[in-house]
């Protein structure tokens, strides 16, 4: 059994930022774990707006403070996100990420993130595809 709080994260590795300041990642499960995904706390800050696409990962993400939106930059699409509100990217969509109010969101990452990653310019997670 692996037992994790989050006052043991905050400061440490686990604990990923977003070089723009947009949001603070605590990632509570990550690959070295071998449980086959990565379980993540995150912050998406107030006021911010984050282009965002996972190109080789799905991301199911759930809300539950804050409130904002995500915009399928696709379909135009805007879906008003706050607590109880779950969004999952199964089709790798492109995105934007709004916060009105900082968001708490609990986030899954199949395949799991190894550790400390951003987002690259493209928006995206980079994998070592001969890892996963
Ligand atoms: C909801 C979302 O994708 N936020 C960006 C950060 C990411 N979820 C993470 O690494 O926790």
């Amino acid at each position: 059994m692996i037992v994790r709080r989050l006052k043991e994260i905050l400061g440490t590795k686990r604990e990923v930022k977003a070089p723009n300041g947009n949001w603070t990642s605590r990632r509570f499960l990550l690959k070295d774990d071998q449980v086959g995904f990565s379980l993540h706390d995150t912050l998406i800050h107030a006021g911010t707006e984050t282009y965002i696409w996972y190109k080789y990962h799905l991301e199911a993400v759930y809300c539950v403070a804050g409130n904002g939106e995500i915009e399928d930059i696709e379909t135009g699409e805007i879906h008003p996100i706050s607590d109880g509100t779950l969004y999952f990217l199964n089709k790798h969509e492109k995105h934007y990420l709004r916060a009105t109010e900082t968001m708490r969101m609990i986030c899954v990452f199949n395949p799991p993130l190894t550790g400390e990653e951003v987002h690259n310019k493209e928006g995206f997670y980079e994998i070592n595809s001969e890892e996963s």
